[in-house]
């Protein structure tokens, strides 16, 4: 059926029509005059626009600054998203762009293929770039195996003789580049073929770890670099799907200031990230973000169950006021920061955190959410969606790997339940609580957004790979660690 939407979009220039929305002198969706179309407009398509027309712009503003410029400029470049189909993508029968599900399998594809020369100076990036591929592959259901040797052979030399993982070959380790190396490498592996889990030096990873480790209890990304939340989440990814000892390493220098564990001070270190407006920053006294919020909280649920955690360390009834701001109206998307601009990447940084968040809270109804998943799948849908494939930041920029990831990760959230099961964790097992996580199968409450066939893969809220990834990767290395 040819909706509306795309028979709409055009009608005005978009500058024009801002102008006319912020002066409220017309509806964000304008009802069509003829009978004619009026018959072809589903109840559905029907509370699409009665959405739209709910979120038009809250407050507007009249002090102009540079930010309130930008983001006048975004809505220019959205709204006509929202409200057409300049891409011409086939609709769903919510009149909303069906996931071009083959033409981002292609771009991924792409994205794991050969790169021109000026790319070299991406070369540190390289173990992001895989596993921000392979990740978005998987959760398109894409059967990645054909990538297992050379994900082996590119993290063999990648690998520090030292432990960690750098860049590439020569390159010095870093944290950021080990836990997606070492996420990569999980995701191309099984149990019934150990060589791949066995390429990781887990002892020598361990050493490495212990460099980072710092009196306050925070991680340094590499050695003498800078100490942020990242290190914090990173660190406890490696540390807790891999199995390691979390007693420092003799050599650790974290020990000559009295600390003999990964895990002292981690905590409290992470709750003084969490800044005045409730937000969590990258280290104590900086400015709140959304992609730190993610790494805060998925650290904190690495440390203990976040049923325990969160509350322990994070004052939630702010951080949830702060995490709920983020979601831009009419956008539907999440900003990074105050202030600043939806952008796709954020639908999992910080659309990501809802799953961990509601966890800590009491149980709800099943089908009852605190955040508008609704919205976010319609940004995704139709506006983060590139034309030839792959997913971007938001309309005009180009598509990338870690767009397409996150915008993946982020609709997956947004269509999925995902409960925690706090009675079966073991506090004497070592870093045992992320693994009591459940997929629960499709999120029913809301109304509809995307079509079935559209609904992605389940995503670990807390590794951010495939569920099944995570088990069989935890499962090997304590039978292992069990053999001595
Ligand atoms: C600001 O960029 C972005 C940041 C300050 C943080 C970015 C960090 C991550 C995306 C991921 C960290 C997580 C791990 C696991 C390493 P900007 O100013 O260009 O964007 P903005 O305007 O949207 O804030
Ligand atoms: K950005
Ligand atoms: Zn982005």
């Amino acid at each position: 059926m040819a909706s509306s939407r795309s028979q709409d979009s055009g009608a005005l220039n978009p500058s024009a029509r801002l102008e006319e929305i912020l002066n409220d002198k017309i509806r964000i969706q304008e009802l069509p005059d003829s009978d004619q179309e009026y018959e072809d407009i589903s109840p559905e398509e029907e509370a699409h626009m009665a959405y739209l027309e709910s979120v038009k712009i809250p407050i507007v503003e009249t002090f102009r600054t540079d930010s309130s410029e930008v983001q006048d400029e975004t809505l220019e470049a959205v709204l006509p998203f929202l409200e057409g189909n300049p891409n011409d993508f086939p609709l769903n029968e919510f009149g909303i762009p069906h996931l071009q599900r083959e033409k981002h399998i292609k771009f991924l594809q792409k994205a794991l293929g050969d790169y021109p020369a000026p790319f070299a100076m991406m070369d540190a990036s390289r173990p992001w770039i895989v596993y921000w591929s392979l990740q978005g592959l998987s959760v398109l259901g894409y059967p990645i195996h054909e990538y297992s040797e050379r994900v082996i052979h590119t993290f063999k030399i990648a690998q520090h003789p030292n432990g960690g993982y750098g860049g590439n070959y020569g390159h010095l380790p870093h944290l950021a580049a080990t836990y997606a190396a070492v996420l990569s490498i999980i995701m191309v592996s099984d149990p019934t073929n150990p060589t791949t889990y066995d390429s990781i030096n887990r002892k020598n990873l361990w050493h490495f770890l212990g460099q980072l480790k710092q009196a306050d209890g925070g991680f340094n990304m590499t050695s003498g670099g800078e100490e942020d939340i990242r290190g914090a989440y990173c660190a406890l990814i490696v540390l807790s799907l891999l199995n390691l000892p979390t007693s420092l390493p003799p050599d650790a220098p974290a020990r000559q200031h009295g600390l003999t564990s990964f895990l002292d001070n981690l905590g409290s270190w992470i709750g003084k990230c969490q800044a005045f407006d409730g937000g969590i920053s990258a280290a104590p006294g900086n400015e709140a973000h959304g992609a730190y919020a993610f790494c805060g909280l998925g650290a904190l649920s690495i440390l203990g169950p976040p049923t325990e955690t969160l509350h322990k360390y994070l004052d939630m009834d702010r951080l949830i006021h702060w995490l709920s701001a983020r979601q831009c109206a009419p956008e539907g998307g999440y900003n990074g920061r105050t202030n600043k601009l939806v952008d796709g990447c954020y639908s999992h940084w910080v659309g990501g955190c809802w799953a961990l968040v509601e966890a800590g809270l009491p149980p709800q109804d099943a089908q009852s959410t605190i955040w508008n998943r609704d919205a976010l799948a319609r940004y995704i849908l139709c506006a983060a969606q590139f034309a030839k494939g792959g997913l971007v930041d938001k309309p005009g920029k180009r598509p990338d790997a870690y767009h397409t990831c996150y915008n993946l990760a982020g609709l997956s959230a947004a269509q999925h339940k995902c409960t925690y099961d706090a009675k079966d964790y073991v506090a004497s097992k070592n870093l045992d609580a992320a693994f009591h996580w459940y997929a629960k199968g499709r999120f029913e409450g809301g109304t509809k957004v995307w079509a079935e066939k559209d609904e992605i893969e389940h995503v670990h809220p807390v590794f951010v790979i495939p569920f099944s990834k995570v088990e069989q990767c935890r499962g090997y290395f304590e039978g292992r660690d069990k053999e001595g």
